[in-house]
Order: C-alpha cells, then sequence, then structure tokens
C-alpha cells in the first residue's frame, strides 16, 4: 500500500478566485491555467498498520499545525472513499524552495491524491482525480492535467473538475518565472485572502461578471495559438483580481517595490519589440509569459536588473503521474 506521484504546478492565465462552498471547495467562477515544470511535488504516500498517527514529512522536516492538518484532512476524505481506516506516512519533496512564496499548494495536492489514491487502490479516472485533488487545495484540481487547463466551477450536474483544453505539446508558450522576494510576505494566508475579498470587495461583483468574456478570449487564444490575445487577456485578468484584493476590507497589496519596477517593464520590452505579458498570484513575485523565439532576448533585458532575485525558465509540462521511484 505504497506509491509514488510526480505533479507540475500550474500558472493561472484567468485566476480562480472566490468560493461558491466553502467545503467543497466549488469556485464562483471558471478558471484557465498552464501546467508548468518549474516548479513540482514528489510525494509518497504509505498506508500500513504500522502507523499509529499519520506523519506528514515536507522537504526534510516533519509538519505540525495547519499545514499536517490539512494532509490529515485530504487523507481522511480518500480513506473514505477507500472504507480504509489504516493511517499514513507522507513524504513530500519540491523541487524548488518553498520559502520562495510560489505556489506549491497546487502540486502538492495533486500528487497527494495521486499516490494516496493509487496506494489504496482506487481506480480513479483523471476527472475523478481532479475532483477529488479540488477538495484539498483548489488550484490543485488543475494541476491533475498538463498543458491547457480549464477547471470547470459546474458541469451541469452540480459536479467541479478539470478538463484539459490542448496538451503540453499544442503550444510552446514559456513562462519566465521571476523571484522578486525570497520570503513569503503574506498578512493572510491564499485562503483568507480569497474569502476577504470576495465578502468584502464592491470590485468582486464586477469581475465576476467579466471574467465568461475573458473565458471566452482565452480559450480562443489557445485554440488560435493566438499570443497577443492570451498575454493581454492574463495580464487584465491578474489585475482584476489585484484590484479586489486592494479593495477588499482589511485591503490587501501583494506586490512589493519589486514587483511595481518589473510590472512597469514590462510594456518597454513590449515596446522593444520583445512580446511577453506578465501575471502575478497572491503574492509579490511574476510570470512572465512569452513564445521560444523571445526567450533569450528577454532574459538578456532581465539580467540589467538587478532588483530580480532569480530566475526560472519554464516550459509546459504534463499531468500528474506515478513515479517507481520512492521517497522512502
Ligand atoms: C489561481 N490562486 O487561480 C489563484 C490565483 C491564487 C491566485 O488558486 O483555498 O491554494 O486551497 O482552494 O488553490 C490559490 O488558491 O486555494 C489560487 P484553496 P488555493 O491559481
Amino acid at each position: 500500500m505504497k506509491a509514488t506521484a510526480l505533479a507540475h504546478s500550474n500558472t493561472a492565465l484567468i485566476k480562480y478566485l472566490g468560493k461558491k462552498d466553502e467545503q467543497l471547495i466549488i469556485p464562483m467562477n471558471n478558471s484557465i491555467s498552464i501546467t508548468i515544470d518549474a516548479l513540482s511535488t514528489i510525494t509518497t504516500v504509505e498506508f500500513s498498520p504500522q502507523y499509529t498517527e499519520d506523519v506528514f514529512i515536507l522537504n526534510d522536516k516533519k509538519a505540525t499545525g495547519q499545514a499536517y492538518q490539512r494532509v490529515v484532512k485530504h487523507l481522511d476524505l480518500l480513506r473514505q472513499e477507500a472504507q480504509r481506516k489504516l493511517k499514513a506516512k507522507v513524504v513530500s519533496k519540491n523541487n524548488f524552495p518553498t520559502a520562495m512564496g510560489l505556489a506549491s499548494s497546487a502540486s502538492g495536492f495533486a500528487a497527494l491524491t495521486v499516490a494516496a489514491c493509487a496506494a489504496l487502490g482506487l481506480k480513479k479516472t483523471p476527472q475523478e482525480l481532479s475532483m477529488l485533488s479540488r477538495q484539498g487545495s483548489g488550484s490543485s484540481c488543475r494541476s491533475i492535467f498538463g498543458g491547457f487547463v480549464e477547471w470547470v466551477k459546474d458541469d451541469g450536474t452540480g459536479k467541479s473538475y478539470a478538463i484539459q483544453l490542448a496538451d503540453e505539446d499544442w503550444w510552446d508558450l514559456r513562462d519566465i518565472v521571476l523571484i522578486l522576494e525570497e520570503k513569503e510576505q503574506r498578512q493572510y494566508s491564499t485562503r483568507e485572502a480569497m474569502r476577504l475579498s470576495m465578502k468584502t470587495s464592491p470590485f468582486f461583483a464586477a469581475r465576476l461578471a467579466a471574467t465568461e468574456s475573458n473565458l471566452d478570449k482565452m480559450r480562443r487564444a489557445i485554440k488560435k495559438r493566438d499570443f497577443t490575445l492570451l498575454g493581454t487577456v492574463a495580464e487584465h485578468d491578474c489585475l482584476l483580481m489585484h484590484a479586489v484584493a486592494l479593495t477588499s476590507n482589511p485591503w490587501q497589496l501583494f506586490w512589493t517595490s519589486a514587483t511595481v519596477k518589473m510590472m512597469k517593464l514590462v510594456p518597454q520590452l513590449r515596446e522593444k519589440g520583445l512580446p511577453c505579458y506578465f501575471t502575478i498570484d497572491s503574492g509579490a513575485n511574476m510570470h512572465l509569459l512569452t513564445l521560444p523565439e523571445h526567450q533569450e532576448s528577454i532574459l538578456a533585458e532581465l539580467e540589467k536588473h538587478h532588483f530580480i532575485k532569480k530566475i526560472v525558465c519554464a516550459r509546459l509540462a504534463g499531468g500528474a503521474t506515478i513515479i517507481s521511484d520512492h521517497l522512502f
């Protein structure tokens, strides 16, 4: 009853913002992401009578508190599916320091779901895995699939899961991940920040109303491989999300001065003939989207700016998979 899975993180082009159901993690709007190889998680799960309690070791450290409780809650859900009561040992490693402030819950919960289901002998389709993973952390349901992915809020029968719009070979997009701050600077957890945004910002409804049209544009951009449309819409939706966060009560600003400097630089790069667009999640770091033929020139420009602490070049990745090398 032991299995290991590899899952990649994803970058939202149309953001997930607000929950219709906080317990089941049903989102207020569909979201679209790309699964990227920059940050991945490998997780080994073993269920055994030898364990008297669940143990979760993340990046060589025994997890406690909220991080531990979220994993136990997810294991409980999967145990219930399998009608088993055995406790588990979970060992998980990110290929990228967690302290860098980049979301790791997406790759983390996708890897945990796939590994634990396999260890429990649960035969699940990717769609079913996506529904289970969603209940651990919303955005993780998109990391079950590779390439271009849409998380459907409700398929018409009340089910919410991700679907693949196009695989990782459809279009060689590049995501240059710019580490601008190496430490988490958040006042609230992503979950709490999202709740505050939805409950208190007068702009939440306006952003939601704009989302259907932006989703349509994004699907069209992917289908036609229209980079200008994809980038313009991703940048706009990112700014809508941050406008909602800024106007919530208490207000939330995720950017630092380095983020703002970088935001101002992006249109200048475009003016120099280097097509690139930014998106930012609930943190200070930035994803710079571009095409392979412009990547080197963009990197040469970025090198001139010493406020950028680290650069990680990502390509599109495949979905979450079982691998044979266990972590213990
Ligand atoms: C996204 N984010 O679409 C958005 C954009 C952050 C900004 O999904 O509460 O960690 O576990 O469902 O998945 C991060 O939220 O939240 C996120 P929960 P999650 O990627």
